[in-house]
């Protein structure tokens, strides 16, 4: 399996409750490193604009509405096959169904107020880091 890099995202419910540093030791523990990391907020306009593949989704507005309410921590993951490690570790979308151990299960408040966001493929992941890094700011 190949070193890949994901984006992740500890998501407003996560960051307001100070579990910052509890969801980044799941991923260490995991053998991803941490090689990019910033704190922000996000406008609705960035927020609808990262989750534009969701906009005809039924949740979108109550999606982009949560992601933009408080601050968020954007980073970028680095390890072998890290895309699917990390989505191992994120556990299932909605925490009535993730495993163990996980991070939704073990943090996530409901389907929508998940704690974590992960990218699910090569691609996506490319285009979800050039979103928010730039080249510069990616020391592997
Ligand atoms: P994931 O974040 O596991 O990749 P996704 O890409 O299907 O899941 O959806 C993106 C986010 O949208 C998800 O983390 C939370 C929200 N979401 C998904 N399904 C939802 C639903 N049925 N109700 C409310 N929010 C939902
Ligand atoms: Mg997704």
């Amino acid at each position: 399996m190949a070193i890949e890099r994901t984006l992740s995202i500890i998501k407003p419910d996560a960051t307001r409750r100070n579990l910052t540093g509890r969801i980044n030791a799941k991923f260490e523990d995991a053998g991803l490193r941490i090689i990019a990391q910033k704190r922000i907020k996000l406008s609705p306009e960035q927020a609808g604009k990262f989750y534009e593949v969701h906009k005809d989704r039924p949740f979108y507005g109550e999606l982009v509405e949560f992601m933009a309410s408080e601050p968020v921590v954007v980073q970028v993951l680095e390890g072998e096959g890290a895309i699917a490690k990390n989505r191992e570790v994120m556990g299932a979308t909605n925490p009535a169904q993730a495993d163990e151990g996980t991070i939704r299960k073990e943090f996530a408040l409901s389907v929508g107020e998940n704690s974590v966001h992960g990218s699910d493929a090569p691609e996506t992941a490319r285009e979800e880091i050039a979103f928010f890094f730039s080249g510069l700011e990616l020391v592997g």
